[in-house]
């Protein structure tokens, strides 16, 4: 695939994503690697970029045993967050969003760089000033939310906008991959799941991220936030919509998802 493919793809998810308009799978017409893909993501961030947006963070995604089952895969992939995805507050709104779901997620915020690769958990736990819990709206620019694993990491990996808890928690004493989730929308628990669904450990997945990245001479930033992967399945959501996650040892984040 040349350059000028790649950018016309980019073009394309950033004009659905900005419009909140479905497209229909690339790979439908052209093939492209996992590779060619992360080339075609990092076009679409540098549209943002030249839109004066900024990176703020970065997730992981299909972290789970049953999500890399369901997609054929080994590995999980990876997108970035860009400022206007972080919602102050706890409202979302449903303008520009095509078909939302959402995730509890664990949220690191970085005090150090973390450059793979050979990044390590317990690397990732010194380098982490604060662990909080977060919800996650993706929002696939693709028809029906279907996709192959290119097509949706051209996509940014589904990203949209995430929610943060108010409570923030240094990482010492915290046992992750113990944390038991439950998530709610409007009063029913519609997921569960716990810190391990996510590659045993999430601070593993957040190491894993840095030396993906690290593949490609890139790294995690001090003062990201990075979504280590859901640690429920993805619920789709609508207007009215009330989410709560309650987290152990983490506290809660809700979400009201508005017209
Ligand atoms: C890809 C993004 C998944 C996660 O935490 O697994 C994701 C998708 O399923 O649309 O954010
Ligand atoms: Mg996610």
């Amino acid at each position: 695939m040349i350059p000028e493919e790649k950018r016309k793809i980019a073009q394309k998810l950033s004009s659905a994503e900005l419009e909140g308009r479905e497209v229909t799978c690339f790979t439908d017409s052209v093939d492209f690697s996992v590779e060619e893909a992360y080339d075609i993501q990092n076009e679409l961030i540098n549209i943002r970029l030249q839109q004066s947006h900024q990176v703020v963070g970065a997730k992981m995604g299909l972290t789970s045993k049953a999500k890399m089952n369901q997609m054929g895969v080994t590995e999980p992939i990876y997108g970035y967050l860009l400022d206007y995805m972080h919602v102050n507050g706890d409202k979302v709104s449903m303008k520009g969003l095509i078909h939302p779901k959402v995730e509890a997620e664990i949220a690191f915020m970085l005090g150090e760089d973390l450059q793979g690769p050979d990044i390590t958990a317990d690397d990732v736990l010194r380098a982490t000033d604060f662990v909080l819990p977060a919800l996650e709206i993706i929002d696939s620019r693709y028809k029906d939310f279907n996709f192959t694993l290119p097509d949706v990491i051209a996509d940014n990996a589904s990203s949209s906008r995430v929610v943060y808890g108010t409570t923030l928690h240094r990482p010492e004493g915290l046992e992750l991959d113990l944390i038991g989730v439950t998530l709610r929308i409007n009063g029913e628990i519609k997921g569960l799941g716990s810190g391990a669904a996510v590659l045993g450990h999430p601070a593993a997945s957040v190491a894993m991220l840095a030396n993906m990245l690290a593949r490609t001479g890139k790294s995690l930033r001090k003062g990201q936030y990075i979504l280590a992967g859901a640690v429920t399945s993805a619920i789709q959501v609508k207007e009215g919509d009330y989410i709560t996650a309650t987290y152990d040892q983490l506290g809660t984040v809700e979400l009201k998802i508005e017209g």
